[in-house]
């Protein structure tokens, strides 16, 4: 079953986010397979954000997540990877459509609320990053037939 990898970041955690932002996924249909909060480390951001290295903004990007908790999240379910970017919306919230996470609730690209997996093969290499096999858990929500045809 397709998962992706979904963090919020310390602006979402500060602000009291964490509960309505797990409430979108969760209400959508899909299962939480791995939660937990967290300090990020350098090394872990920096490799997190490697893609970026070479851009202006990388310093103040790591500085950034590495400046408060981080609520780190496997999220599960068919079509997951693309559907949580639509949930999430655009890169700079406010070019983010009204409805979706950094659409609601921000106006900045530097505190977007959260981050989510571009593509399937990226959301492999990032859960690997930041969760151990033994940290996630397989469950079938009772629910499922309900959700799911
Ligand atoms: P993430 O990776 O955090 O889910 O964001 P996106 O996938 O939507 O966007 P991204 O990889 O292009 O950017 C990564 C991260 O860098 C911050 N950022 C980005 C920034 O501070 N200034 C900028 O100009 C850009 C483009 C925001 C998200």
């Amino acid at each position: 079953m397709e998962r992706t990898f979904i963090a919020i970041k310390p602006d979402g955690v500060q602000r009291g986010l964490v509960g309505q932002i797990i409430s979108r996924f969760e209400t959508k249909g899909f299962t939480l397979v791995g939660l937990k909060i967290m300090s990020v480390s350098k090394e872990l951001a920096e490799k997190h954000y490697e893609v970026h290295k070479e851009r202006p903004f990388f310093p103040s990007l790591i500085q950034f997540i590495t400046s408060g908790p981080v609520v780190a999240m496997v999220w599960e379910g068919e079509g997951v990877v693309a559907s949580a970017r639509k949930i999430i919306g655009a890169t700079n919230p406010l070019s983010a459509e009204p409805g979706t996470i950094r659409g609601d609730y921000g106006i900045s690209v530097g505190r977007n609320l959260i981050h989510g997996s571009d593509a399937i093969e990226t959301a492999k290499t990032e859960i690997s990053l930041w969760f151990k096999d033994e940290e996630l858990v397989s469950w079938q929500p009772t629910l499922t037939p309900w959700i799911v045809e």
